[in-house]
């Protein structure tokens, strides 16, 4: 069957995500940067939307530099808020996770999917499978991405990079050749600049002069293996499969129908949640020990709070355990409205190793509430 291999990249994705949040930023040019705080503009962008882009700002800018750029005009920075960003990318992965069986994560706004099983390895039912990723999480998000779709990881990756943002670029197996006939060496993926250097030097500046090199001048630049693995990209040759990492957490998050600081309300829809997350833990097939809560309040900040517990796959104990952290969190912050809250269950483990977690902690309580009978 013909292998199929989907990219998908959300675009400008923390930019994006401020934009989502605050209408009164909506539609201008947004800058987010990690002040490293020695003096006030310290510190690198981070990313830029694609306004702030045509201004000539860009990922890695000093924001010094970013700040020159923006002079006169109506540009918004903003400091980095990664709790926020790590909660959206979770529930996009989950988006993805519904639509395929096999999924590499590979950033946090960036995945590989591996659709050969769901498309049947049929390009049209590859672009049904793509075109439903970007309604859905357009839709449940309010974010847009762009996908790449190809025989293998490397042609995905780079058709994404063709046509952004909300880009949706196929490249068949029949097509790979015309996608590659007039493409720089820098646009190859995983190329750097000093390679990009070197073959420039060489006169080589498309994939395809690249791919007809001799290969034994280019093994007298590089040594043999990235020779090789030179050419075999320039002619988008790559065998790396899509490998699903352990996930490593599972959460629901959901607004609650109006802002409030009132206990019960606010378990009851997390009471809510509760079978979302077994089904998810079932599904996965784990055992959890690390139970938290996850709450935002109406200044939009996000606190968390968890605890362990012995390894389990019981929801009732993760209500209970998310009760006590509640109170506790509402008591030290009286009179604090939540507009949205969560649960999350950390510290997995796979049901099927979780016999040897149990026995150790049965060894380890026993060994710790037997008697030390060498001081009798
Ligand atoms: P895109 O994909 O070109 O539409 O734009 P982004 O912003 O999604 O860029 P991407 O996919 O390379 O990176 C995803 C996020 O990772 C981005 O929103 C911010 C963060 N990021 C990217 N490059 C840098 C960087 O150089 N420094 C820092 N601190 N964060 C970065
Ligand atoms: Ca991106």
């Amino acid at each position: 069957m013909q292998r199929i291999v989907l990219h998908v990249d959300l675009d400008s994705f923390y930019a994006s995500l401020e934009e989502l949040r605050n209408k009164q930023i909506q539609g201008k040019p947004i800058v987010v940067c990690v002040f490293s705080g020695r003096t006030e503009d310290s510190g690198a962008v981070s990313t830029a939307n694609y306004r702030a882009r045509e201004l000539g700002i860009k990922a890695g800018m000093p924001i010094v530099f970013a700040k020159r750029l923006a002079t006169d005009k109506d540009v918004v920075f903003l400091p980095v808020d990664m709790d926020y960003y790590h909660a959206v990318s979770e529930r996009i992965m989950e988006i993805l996770e519904e639509e395929t069986d096999i999924i590499q994560q590979v950033s946090i706004d960036e995945a590989y999917l591996d659709i050969t099983g769901r498309s049947s390895g049929d390009w049209d039912n590859a672009q049904r499978i793509a075109e439903e990723i970007k309604r859905r999480i357009r839709a449940e998000e309010g974010l847009t991405c762009s996908i790449g779709i190809g025989p293998n990881r490397l042609l995905a990756k780079m058709a994404s990079e063709r046509k952004k943002p909300d880009g949706l670029t196929i490249v068949k197996e029949s097509q790979v050749n015309d996608f590659l006939r007039e493409l720089p060496v820098s646009d190859l993926h995983g190329v750097g600049d000093k390679t990009v250097e070197v073959l420039n030097e060489l006169g080589i500046k498309t994939a395809d002069g690249l791919a007809t090199f001799d290969l034994l001048i280019l093994v007298g630049k590089f040594g043999k293996n990235r020779a090789k693995m030179l050419q075999e990209k320039a002619q988008g040759i790559d065998d790396t499969p899509v490998e699903p990492r352990e996930i490593q957490q599972i959460s629901r998050i959901a607004t609650l129908k109006e802002d409030t600081s009132d206990l019960e309300t606010i378990l009851e829809k997390l009471r809510e949640l509760s079978t979302d997350m077994k089904d998810r833990i079932e599904k996965k097939q784990v055992v959890f020990r690390t139970a938290s809560i996850i709450t935002i309040d109406t200044d939009l900040k996000l606190h968390t709070r968890g605890k362990t517990i012995k390894p389990t796959d019981d929801v009732s104990l993760l209500l209970e355990t998310s009760r006590s952290l509640l109170e506790g969190f509402l008591e030290d912050n009286p009179g604090k409205k939540m507009r949205r809250v969560g649960m999350r269950v950390s510290n997995l483990a796979c049901k099927a190793d979780s016999r040897n977690l149990e026995g150790l902690d049965r060894y380890l309580d026993q060994t710790l509430t037997r008697p030390d009978r060498s001081r009798r």
